[in-house]
């Protein structure tokens, strides 16, 4: 009696790996690389993107009117913010000092930028001293 499987025997490791890579290029896995065996007909530069990895450097504005916008920021590690800091005084402290902080910036500041680097995966929250509940997130993964 012949015996019938539903599995395809002929279905191999190669077949498998492409199709899981065929996956990854339509959903737009970033790190999905071209793959010899498939053919390969994805490039990074023409597929849309659907969520591109965090940015390396993004800018908070400390406003008038006592306020971190964004309030939130995601970057990567060993990425920058920049705090642009506008007409009226704020500082920026990392209360209880989080490992990875960068140094607070403790003097009053106004009309300049002063830019943080995050060398650290983390949730680092930000506090101005001057303005309670003025406070603001950066997240580097
Ligand atoms: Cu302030």
């Amino acid at each position: 009696m012949l015996i019938t499987s539903r599995c395809d025997p002929y279905l191999d490791i190669t077949d498998i790996l492409c199709a899981f890579h065929t996956w990854l290029v339509q959903h737009d896995i970033r790190r999905a690389r071209r793959s010899p065996s498939c053919g390969g007909s994805y490039t990074a530069s023409t597929d849309p993107v659907v969520s591109g990895p965090p940015v390396t450097a993004a800018t908070v504005q400390a406003t008038p009117s006592n306020q971190f916008t964004p309030n939130t920021v995601t970057i990567a590690v060993g990425g920058t913010v920049t705090v642009d800091f506008g007409s009226v005084a704020h500082n920026v402290f990392f209360d209880n000092a989080p490992a990875g902080a960068p140094a607070d910036i403790t003097a009053p500041s106004s009309n300049k930028s002063t830019t943080l680097t995050f060398n650290q995966a983390g949730t680092f929250v930000y506090d101005c001293h001057i303005h309670p509940g003025m406070h603001g997130t950066v997240v580097v993964k």
